[in-house]
């Protein structure tokens, strides 16, 4: 269903957009940023803090949060990485949101859509981004590879987001540099953190190693790190509340 979504809104964008006008874009022939460099960085965190309006398992998260001061809080905060929602119809996110919080920071942020398209990747680069997301779980392994050198090509990062054992096995490709174990099921939305711990000794040592969603406080974070993780992706966590760029601080140290 994401998929076909997608790939109507991609054919849009393209009569709209042309790849030369991409190219041509103000952020196109910025250097990205290192993922890597900053995820491992002794004075940050580990944490990708996320902004994110509303999901399909939890309906409104938050309405009001203005996007340049919530990311630049997480910024200060130590977050290593922002990740900003783009996807319109599940999410609500938008392109501007990418855009303000590019003008706001100087971290690496991660484009969080569903990429089924190279003309996806341009857009990532052209609005600023420094890394983007492959899912195993909708994309093939060429797809997967092709997408990853595409982007690797352009200087972006490239994180796969898997959720079980056969996708890892199928997926892997050199063309990546961060992977990304999934603790939230896509396909009936339950969380189980145990994903993480089950998966963690099967990703070659040579990629970041990242547990994504459904962490909820600094001791789950402090096992995750023990067990081999580099980095943590959270969204709702910080997004549910008053003021997320506040309560990102209570997950640090
Ligand atoms: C953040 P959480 O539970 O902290 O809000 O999760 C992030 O992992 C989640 O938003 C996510 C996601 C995705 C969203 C992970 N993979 C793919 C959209 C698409």
């Amino acid at each position: 269903k994401i998929v076909l979504r997608k790939k109507e809104e991609v054919a849009h964008a393209k009569q709209l957009i042309s790849i030369h006008d991409l190219q041509t874009t103000r952020h196109f022939d910025r250097t990205p940023l290192s993922f890597k460099e900053f995820l491992l960085a002794n004075d940050r965190t580990g944490i990708i803090a996320e902004f994110k309006r509303r999901s399909p398992s939890k309906g409104l998260i938050n309405g009001v949060a203005d996007v340049a001061e919530v990311t630049q809080a997480y910024n200060a905060a130590g977050a290593s990485a922002l990740s900003v929602l783009t996807d319109v119809d599940f999410f609500g996110g938008k392109t501007d949101d990418l855009l303000a919080a590019r003008a706001a920071n100087n971290i690496p942020i991660l484009r969080k859509d569903f990429m089924i398209d190279e003309y996806q990747i341009l857009e990532a680069k052209a609005w600023g981004a420094d890394i983007i997301l492959l899912i195993a779980a909708i994309l093939s392994p060429k797809q997967i590879s092709d997408f990853g050198k595409f982007a690797q090509d352009l200087g972006l990062s490239v994180l796969l987001e898997v959720h079980n054992e056969e996708e890892l096995e199928r997926s892997i490709s050199p063309h990546l540099d961060a992977i990304g174990v999934n603790n939230r099921n896509l396909a009936d939305f339950t969380v189980d953190i145990q994903t993480s711990f089950d998966l963690v000794n099967k990703i070659p040592d040579e990629f970041l190693k990242i547990s994504e969603s459904a962490i909820s406080d600094p001791q789950t974070i402090r096992a995750l790190k023990g067990a081999g993780f580099n980095g943590f992706l959270i969204g709702e966590n910080f997004m549910k509340t008053d003021n997320p760029g506040l309560a990102i601080n209570e997950f640090v140290g």
